[in-house]
């Protein structure tokens, strides 16, 4: 990986985050989920359910704390290692808050009136939408930052919060004369899977929170109904073309071909090489066993882990302890570095 900031010169770490509002899907697993477990043999990692970005839209308590402890679950239960990787909940470490409120004031409010996250999620009724959905990116900015995080895998959808974050740790170096105190952080957003499309229309990304469950495929999604939904996905009537030039403006139909890419591990062009000329009537059923197969472990291991919620719990605090031993260091300096009392 290359140097994120000429100047910083603190060990590499890797931070991410997902959202507790659901069921996580197909797309988080291609687009984050396996991109983790891959860092955590290599980096250290800090991994987190972001709970405090979840209540930017309006959750259910009780749901909110059931979705919290699922999304811990799946993380284990799609390969992460909580004796190699930090697993936490991000509410519990009190960091990413204190970090928010100074990074509101280094932020600048143009730069987070271009994000197109929150146009999407407010939709026409932006008056009505939440301080904290507009202030989203910052926090997203304090909870890589608290952790001086170098590099940051997620989806092509987050790519835009991330530059936002570099620019916040830039300017925040250069308000307070700190060159290199905090890293320009990399986003590792490149490999199949950085965007999974709605099986229902191929030009939205695959989301929790779209009301049509037939949208996604969820991790804990059975294999009836998987092949079900993959069924049903929305294509056209032509034949696989043979080359990749040949999807463009067939949304449903690349999408498929770039998901079996994904979890076959291969180029879009290979999987056409196999099945360019055939019709959906053979892709699809290709497909949903190839979804079957690779889910399946996950899924399996889930049920297990959602039946001992303790175990759970057990991972979170022990990750939110160790996630904290490295977050206060950082948070002393930055009040130092700010000018607040009682910090010298
Ligand atoms: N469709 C996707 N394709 C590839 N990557 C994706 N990610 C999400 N959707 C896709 C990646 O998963 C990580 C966690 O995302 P998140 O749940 O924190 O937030 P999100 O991007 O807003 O995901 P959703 O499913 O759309 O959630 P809701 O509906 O609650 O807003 C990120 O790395 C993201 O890129």
């Amino acid at each position: 990986m290359s140097n994120p900031s000429s100047s910083y010169n603190g060990p590499e770490r890797v931070f991410s985050g997902i959202q507790p509002t659901g069921a996580l899907h197909l797309g988080n697993y291609l687009g984050a989920l396996t991109k983790f477990v891959a860092l955590q043999h290599t980096h250290e990692c800090i991994f987190c359910v972001v709970d405090l970005h979840a209540i930017t839209m309006a959750q259910d308590p009780d749901k909110l704390r059931a979705n919290t402890r699922e999304a811990a679950a799946t993380f284990i239960a799609a390969g992460l290692d909580p004796k190699k990787a930090i697993i936490f909940v991000q509410s519990a470490v009190p960091a990413h808050t204190e970090l928010t409120w100074i990074f509101n004031c280094t932020a600048r409010m143009g730069w987070l009136e271009r994000m197109t996250q929150f146009k999407d999620k407010a939709g026409k009724d932006k008056e009505r939408a939440s301080v904290g959905l507009f202030d989203y990116p910052v926090l997203q900015a304090a909870d890589i930052l608290a952790y001086k995080a170098t590099h940051v895998p997620v989806g092509e959808d987050q790519k835009q919060h991330l530059e936002l974050s570099r620019d916040i740790a830039e300017r925040f170096n250069r308000q307070y004369d700190a060159p290199g105190f905090f890293p320009l952080p990399e986003p590792l957003i490149k490999g199949p899977g950085a965007r999974v499309m709605s099986l229902k229309d191929g030009t939205k990304k695959m989301s929790k929170s779209d009301p049509s469950d037939l949208s996604r495929i969820n991790l804990d999604d059975d294999a009836d109904t998987i092949a079900r939904k993959i069924k049903k996905a929305r294509t056209d009537p032509e034949p696989l073309p043979s080359d990749t030039g040949g999807l463009a403006g067939r949304d449903g139909a690349a999408n498929l071909v770039g998901i079996y890419a994904a979890l076959a591990q291969t180029s879009d062009q290979a999987v056409l090489d196999e099945f360019g000329g055939q019709g959906f009537g053979v892709f699809k059923p290709a497909l949903a066993e190839l979804a079957v197969s690779t889910l399946a472990p996950v899924s399996e291991k889930l049920r297990t882990l959602k039946a001992d919620p303790a175990q759970i719990d057990r991972i979170l605090h022990d990750g939110a302890a160790r996630a904290q031993a490295i977050a206060d260091p950082i948070i002393k300096e930055v009040r130092k570095t700010v000018g607040f009392w009682g910090a010298d």
